[in-house]
């Protein structure tokens, strides 16, 4: 027997061991019950008596040293491992951290809120009411009669109790005409519904409508009140025009026109070449208006505008397609956060 030969074979073995498995597999096959020096202990019975303690002794010492070799294997193949570990699952702090994904108002959102802004600096509460709302809210108290031709205009959402989605924002104001006596400034923002879908109409939409009543409210009130908005509002010294125009629940009443936002009044594709931009309706509130609200209209006056919400964020992003606001493109939006 070759004990020398055994050692190598087994410190071969050892060397090759690839994880602890394979190790204990070689410990098996040497050290085991079964194992190749376990094996040469057994026999040495089958040597002369004389030779046999020197032979013990040379097993003995090789059963150690395949130990330590495998006691050795077994601390460097730890100490792999773990440097496998460390480096699989290194984080390299000098990366750039994620920042969490941060949500935006809608571009409508946010012309409204500028629109506020400027009204609340002037003194005015926001007033958001309702979106569905009753027949008299929405066009009786308005001074809009069962047949009048005003209410086919609207196309009106209806529920099967009466009640609809309101048409304009204007109920919002009945409501606090009917619940406060003036001074009254109010600014009602909001989403208005009509039965209305194609290139330039959305059947929900956004206005903006303001109400001041007070004692001697003019039409010069309401002038400069709308200039100063519009100006504030595209930041801009733009001109205005007043045109006569006819609302139910104003008198008299007027269309304003503002100078294009975008060549100035020089003539683009914004304005059809034109010039101007038709911003909003307004007027003088109709004294049946007054009186159905339960405010004097020989005491008090007042003056009212109302203007499209998604216009207003149009003309001031510069937006030429109103069906860009409703498709929440995400490219589109994160433009404007
Ligand atoms: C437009 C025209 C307008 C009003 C809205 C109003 C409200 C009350 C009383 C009287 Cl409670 N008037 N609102 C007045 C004139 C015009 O809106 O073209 N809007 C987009």
């Amino acid at each position: 027997m070759n004990i020398d030969k055994v050692v190598s074979e087994a410190e071969a073995a050892i060397s090759q061991a690839r994880d602890e498995a394979g190790l204990d597999e070689v410990r098996v096959r040497y050290l085991g019950k079964k194992g190749e020096l376990t094996a040469l202990l057994k026999s040495l019975g089958n040597l002369a008596a004389e030779a046999r303690p020197a032979a013990g002794a040379a097993i003995n010492s090789a059963k150690q040293q395949v130990k330590s070799l495998l006691a050795l294997r077994k601390a460097s193949l730890g100490a792999e491992q773990l440097a496998t570990i460390v480096d699989q699952e290194a984080v390299d702090v000098t990366l750039p951290g994620r920042r969490p994904a941060l949500g935006g108002l809608h571009p409508i959102t946010q012309a409204l809120a500028r629109a506020e802004e400027i009204f609340v600096g002037a003194g005015y509460e926001i007033v958001a009411g309702l979106e569905v709302e009753d027949d008299y809210h929405n066009f009786e108290a308005l001074n809009i009669p069962e047949h009048h031709p005003a209410r086919a205009m609207h196309d009106t959402f209806y529920f099967r109790d009466g009640m609809l989605l309101r048409t304009h924002t204007s109920p919002a104001q009945v409501h606090v005409m009917e619940n406060q006596q003036p001074p009254i400034r109010v600014i009602c923002p909001g989403r208005v519904y009509r039965r209305d879908n194609d290139l330039t109409h959305t059947p929900m939409f956004h206005q903006i409508e303001g109400l001041v009543i007070d004692r001697g409210i003019s039409f010069a009130d309401l002038k400069g009140t709308v200039t100063e908005f519009v100006q504030r509002f595209f930041e801009k010294d733009l001109e205005l025009r007043f045109r006569p125009s006819y609302f139910p629940f104003t008198e008299p009443s007027a269309e304003v026109d503002v100078q294009c936002v975008h060549c100035l009044g020089s003539g683009c594709r914004v304005c059809s070449h034109n010039g101007w931009l038709e911003i909003m309706g307004c007027g003088l509130v109709h004294p049946n208006a007054l009186e159905m609200s339960g405010i004097d209209s020989e005491e008090f006056s007042g003056f009212a505008f109302g203007m499209g919400g998604d216009r207003l964020a149009m003309l001031l992003y510069e937006v030429d397609d109103l069906r860009l606001f409703f498709e929440n493109d995400l490219r589109f939006l994160r433009q404007f956060n």
